[in-house]
């Protein structure tokens, strides 16, 4: 079964140019793009996007880093996108992160680490809501 995962390029990677290297690997492993979009964050888009952290202690620190500086935001498709996507893209602290991940080759720290991936099929749902209409996406094929 195809599934789609919402991914955004943080802005730490997208400051430092790795914007294109990322999408690059992205599509090396397999994943199609079937929405993009270069935007940057209002702090309260952020912490809406982030609520599910609002209690937690790097929560203001994470939203001010998210509205920084633009994002590229895109909705990937491939099979069983969600698991796959979050295994290219390495653990939440690039220390930890396996090698050949993108958060072990592009990451800063624990908060800059690059790369978001969805985490399950309900946050996939709405997080590729938050950010694109149906008519957003591309039709593959
Ligand atoms: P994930 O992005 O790997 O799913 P989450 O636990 O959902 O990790 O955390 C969301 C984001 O919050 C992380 O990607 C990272 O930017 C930031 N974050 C998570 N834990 C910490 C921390 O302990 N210190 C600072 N920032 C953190
Ligand atoms: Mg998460």
């Amino acid at each position: 079964m195809k599934e789609r995962t919402l991914s955004i390029v943080k802005p730490d990677a997208m400051k430092n140019g790795s914007m294109g290297a990322i999408i690059d690997r992205l599509q090396k492993s397999g994943f199609s793009i079937v929405a993009a979009k270069m935007t940057r964050l209002s702090k309260a888009q952020a912490e809406a996007f982030y609520a599910v952290h609002k209690e937690r202690p790097f929560f203001k620190s994470l939203t001010e880093f998210m509205c920084s500086g633009p994002v590229m935001v895109m909705i990937l498709e491939a099979e069983e996108a969600i698991s796959r996507y979050r295994a290219v893209m390495g653990a939440t602290n690039p220390a930890e992160a396996e090698a050949g991940t993108l958060r072990k080759d592009f990451a800063t720290d624990k908060e800059k680490n690059a790369v978001h991936g969805s985490d399950a099929p309900e946050t996939a749902a709405y997080e590729m809501g938050f950010f694109f209409t149906p008519y957003e996406l591309i039709a593959l094929g």
